[in-house]
């Protein structure tokens, strides 16, 4: 067990401003953490998931600090390593969406998998291996075609995206610097995870923002791909807890974090319309599908094939049992909750018009 200073508990989280990062942070903070997140510069702000936890510096000793940076830095990590000196390191920078993978391959091969390299050179350079516990926001994107279901730590890998290729660097790297120097690094392979702050491009957020602004008649269509893609999806408020707790035992290792359900996109899209009322009846097949209100007659969902993948990931279903067993983790929102919830926030976002954006994956 690498050795940690048993007063400090300093964490740095990288894409502390995505879904995950902020409510880590806040989790971490609740716990008496003094919490680092590192940011990207953009043109405009990035911020908004974690503002709430933002105190001015100036006031003083404040328990959340931000950093500029990039995965794709080494000089710039390696600096914010030594400045922070932190306990506990999550990386969960990335690119993460699984078809802009496809169009930009080599940036995200970059920063998901080179990144977690940089990242772990970092902490060994600076000696640090015996003082930093190293999470790796690993992904059942690893599992791609199907070899086994359920899928656990076992199920052999055959990822089928430019993301889930560089993902299964980031967890091999992770794996062998905790065999080849005694790092304390660990992966999660966390199935999907949402949440009302999910990005909006992402399908479950897509769908429950479109059903959202349809029912205020801000919009007519909701536009998607495959319908009959299945996903293990839970709560991002359940997971986060899983991080921080891969991080406490005694011994790193790999875990995954899953619901053990599977739906499709299409069971989804129905319960999402029925939380406004609607009950949506499947006419057509193949990219001539709709969904129709039953109950007024229109088409409110439409296949657009731009939104295929050129090689698809069919079923997930994981098989949290180790982390049940060794993290005493289980997740806690039932798939109908998770969805009650985002299509709430959306219901109130699209009211009070404050969600950005209308184009997307
Ligand atoms: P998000 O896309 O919401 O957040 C990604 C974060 O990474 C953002 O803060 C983003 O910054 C940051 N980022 C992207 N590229 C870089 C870069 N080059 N340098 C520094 N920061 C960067 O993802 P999630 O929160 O959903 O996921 C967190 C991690 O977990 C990711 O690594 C993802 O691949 C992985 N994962 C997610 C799952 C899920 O279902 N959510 C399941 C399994 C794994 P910015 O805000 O500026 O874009
Ligand atoms: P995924 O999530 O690829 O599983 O990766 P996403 O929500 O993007 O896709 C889930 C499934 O829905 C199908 N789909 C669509 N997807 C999007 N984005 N937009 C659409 O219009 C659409 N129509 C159908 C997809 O084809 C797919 O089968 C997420 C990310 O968070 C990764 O970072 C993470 O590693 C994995 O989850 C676990």
């Amino acid at each position: 067990m690498a050795a940690q200073d048993s007063k400090r508990r300093v964490a740095l989280i990288t894409g502390v401003t995505g879904q995950d990062g902020a409510y880590l942070a806040e989790y971490l903070l609740g716990l008496g953490y003094t919490v680092h997140g590192i940011k990207r510069r953009s043109s405009s702000f990035n911020t908004a998931r974690v503002d709430h936890l933002y105190e001015d510096p100036h006031a003083g000793n404040v328990p959340f600090l931000m950093h500029y940076g990039d995965m794709t830095d080494s000089t710039n990590l390696i600096r914010l390593v030594q400045e922070i000196r932190p306990t506990e390191i999550y990386n969960l920078a990335a690119q993460s969406h699984v078809q802009v993978s496809f169009e930009s391959p080599e940036y995200t091969a970059n920063a998901d998998a080179i990144g977690v390299l940089r990242l772990l050179e970092a902490i060994r350079i600076l000696g640090r291996e015996k003082e930093t516990r190293f999470y790796q926001a690993s992904t059942s994107e690893l599992y791609g075609l199907v070899q086994e279901v359920p899928q656990k730590e076992t199920t052999p890998f055959y990822p089928r995206s430019p993301y889930g290729v560089a993902k299964l660097y980031g967890y091999w790297i992770t794996v062998n610097y905790r065999e080849a120097y005694g790092m304390f690094a660990s992966n999660g392979i966390l199935f999907n995870h949402e949440s009302p702050t999910r990005g909006e491009t992402f399908v479950t957020r897509k769908i429950t923002r479109a059903v959202a602004r349809i029912e205020l008649g801000l919009e007519n269509t909701l536009y998607l791909g495959n319908l009959d893609a299945k996903r293990d999806w839970g709560h991002a408020r359940d997971y986060i807890e899983g991080m921080h707790r891969i991080l406490q035992v005694d011994e790193p290792g790999d875990f995954v974090l899953a619901t053990g359900e599977t739906r499709s996109v299409r069971e989804f899209v129905e319960l999402a319309f029925a939380e406004v009322g609607r009950n949506i009846e499947w006419r057509g097949k193949g990219v001539e599908e709709v969904g129709v209100d039953k109950a007024s007659g229109k088409t409110l969902v439409q296949i657009d094939p731009t939104y295929f993948r050129p090689t698809e990931v069919d079923l997930l279903i994981g098989d949290a049992s180790k982390a049940r067993a060794k993290l005493g983790w289980a997740p806690k929102t039932p798939f109908s909750q998770l969805v009650k919830e985002m299509v709430a926030s959306d219901l109130v976002e699209a009211r009070q018009g404050t969600a950005n954006g209308k184009h997307g994956v």
